[in-house]
């Protein structure tokens, strides 16, 4: 199958990079860091197509498809995003919000748009979005983050409607507390100690764990749709409502 995965070159990107190109799909990776995605092509070989491009400028992904020579699109994995700060919305710094909602919304909207009159064409297609649990489930300083997956939520579930009878099948995965990736480097701006409490002493999801699901995914019959999966630890579960008393 010919599959595109943005924010490729990290995380979760580059397990489901690394797991779809041994399973013998080829694999156009996205991402932003040239240096990082000739690294993962001297790794994975023919089989994987690096292409430099920022989900935040619709123009750098006008010119990573304009340069695209795939027949046929199979799957689409809009992976890229990110959280930043953890501060309560009245302190969270403009330019952080703007810069998740650029990523996690238009970003992978953007790129979903791009893809989507290709697999209507084909009448065939997977378009698997990466959503959160912060999606479902809120928590102190999630304000941004967790609204930006919940738009993913419902736009995987729009589309599923707005896609109907074209055969193209759209599933949001919904990870919980995932460990070895930049995730919380990023969300903490190089804070790396404070990144590391965070996946303290507990055993968290691994990103090819996210990989073999979407590996998963891509081999279930033409007829079948997964609209969500969501996916924790074991070691993770909800807490209670918070409570203040004066
Ligand atoms: C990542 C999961 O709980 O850190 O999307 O927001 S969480």
């Amino acid at each position: 199958m010919n599959v595109l995965v943005t924010g490729a070159s990290s995380g979760f990107g580059k397990s489901i990079c690394q797991i779809l190109v041994e399973k013998g799909h080829k694999v156009v990776g996205f991402a932003r860091r040239r240096d990082k995605l000739d690294a993962l092509k001297a790794q994975l070989g023919d089989n994987f197509m690096p292409v430099v491009c920022d989900v935040c400028d619709f123009a750098s992904i006008d010119t990573a498809f304009s340069a695209l020579k795939l027949d046929k699109i199979d799957v689409l994995v809009n992976n890229a995003g990110l959280a930043l700060g953890l501060e309560p919305m009245q302190s969270l710094a403009v330019q952080d919000w703007t810069t998740m909602i650029n990523t996690n919304i238009n970003g992978l909207v953007y790129f979903t748009q791009k893809v989507l009159p290709q697999m209507v064409t084909q009448q065939s297609g997977l378009v698997i979005n990466m959503g959160s649990i912060a999606g479902s489930y809120p928590y102190p300083g999630g304000n941004i983050y967790g609204a930006t997956k919940a738009f993913v939520k419902q736009f995987s579930l729009n589309l599923r409607a707005d896609l109907i009878g074209t055969g193209v099948r759209v599933t949001n995965i919904e990870p919980g507390l995932c460990s070895d990736t930049e995730f919380s480097n990023i969300r903490f701006k190089g804070d790396d100690e404070k990144a590391a409490k965070v996946y303290d002493n507990v055993e968290a999801i691994k990103p090819d764990d996210i990989a073999n699901t979407v590996a998963w995914l891509v081999e279930q019959p033409a007829h079948v749709n997964f609209n969500r999966i969501e996916m924790m630890p074991v070691a993770q579960a909800s807490g209670p409502l918070a409570v203040h008393r004066g």
